[in-house]
Parts: C-alpha cells; sequence; structure tokens
C-alpha cells in the first residue's frame, strides 16, 4: 500500500519496560519494500507516563526531540536478524514495494510479563518440565478443571 503513518507504521516504542526485540528477515527486503527503521541511540530516552500511555510520534516530534538522530534502516538479506531495545523509536514503513515475511518476538527479564491465563485442561498436553515451569510461574493463573 502507499506510505502511510497508522499503528505501528509511524514513529513508536513499545516500552512498558525494557525488552529487546528479535526480527527475522523471512524475504529480501530493500528500502524499496516494507521495512522498518530504527532511530538510533533513541534506546537511552525516558519516556514518562503520558508517552508510554501515548507511544506514537509525528515526524515533526521526533525532529524536535532527536535532532540530526541517524536512521538505520532495517533491510538485509532473508535470514538477516535485527536485535534492538524496543525503548527505542522505530517504525514500519508502508510501501508498494514488495511484501515482508518478518517474525518479531521480543524477550525480557520476567517481570514485564503481565499475567495470564492458562486452561487448566490444557496441563495434559504439556510435557512433565513445561508444566513444572508454568507452575513455577507466578504470573500464570490455572483457569477452569484439568
Ligand atoms: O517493522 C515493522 O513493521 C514494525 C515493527 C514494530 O513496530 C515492532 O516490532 O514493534
Amino acid at each position: 500500500m502507499e506510505a502511510a503513518d497508522f499503528g505501528s507504521f509511524q514513529w513508536h516504542h513499545d516500552a512498558w519496560g525494557r525488552k529487546i526485540n528479535v526480527m527475522f528477515l523471512f524475504t529480501d527486503v530493500t528500502d524499496l519494500d516494507q521495512h522498518m527503521t530504527f532511530l538510533e541511540g533513541s534506546h537511552q530516552a525516558y519516556h514518562n507516563l503520558d508517552r508510554c500511555r501515548n507511544s506514537r510520534f509525528t515526524e515533526d516530534e521526533v525532529l524536535e526531540r532527536f535532532p540530526g538522530t541517524a536512521r538505520t534502516r532495517c533491510t538485509g538479506g532473508a535470514g538477516t536478524v535485527f536485535i534492538f531495545d524496543s525503548n527505542g523509536l522505530h517504525r514500519g514503513n508502508r510501501s508498494t514495494g514488495r511484501h515482508r515475511d518478518t517474525l518479531i518476538t521480543s524477550f525480557n527479564g520476567g517481570r514485564y510479563v503481565w499475567s495470564f491465563d492458562v486452561p487448566a485442561s490444557h496441563q495434559g498436553a504439556l510435557t512433565e518440565d513445561q508444566n513444572i515451569f508454568l507452575q513455577r510461574w507466578s504470573k500464570i493463573a490455572w483457569k477452569g478443571h484439568p
């Protein structure tokens, strides 16, 4: 699609606590194709509560807050992996170039994981190690009956 600013396709950070994002490219991506841009050094920025609730930035806000900051285009051949601090400003860029297949996942020290429910009926499908791991994990609430 034509370039447009919306959702993750505008400058933003993902920071609700420190996280490392890892992006795997499964297709070749050039500057002409849909790709991500990262604002170098912006991971060191402090975002107040307002800027965590509203983590999207306009181009004007980026120019004012991070003047002259270099931008890295996350392009490369299939198999390229990018590792970036999710506190840094980044954005996807829509374009009429080729589509991009990618997997983006994130890692953190554990304390930034929200609580979530796991259906107890799934316990039987998990390995013993998986069950032990989940039983020890304080953020998980088993729901229902095994
Ligand atoms: O590459 C993109 O399209 C955006 C990725 C992104 O916003 C994210 O990983 O948080």
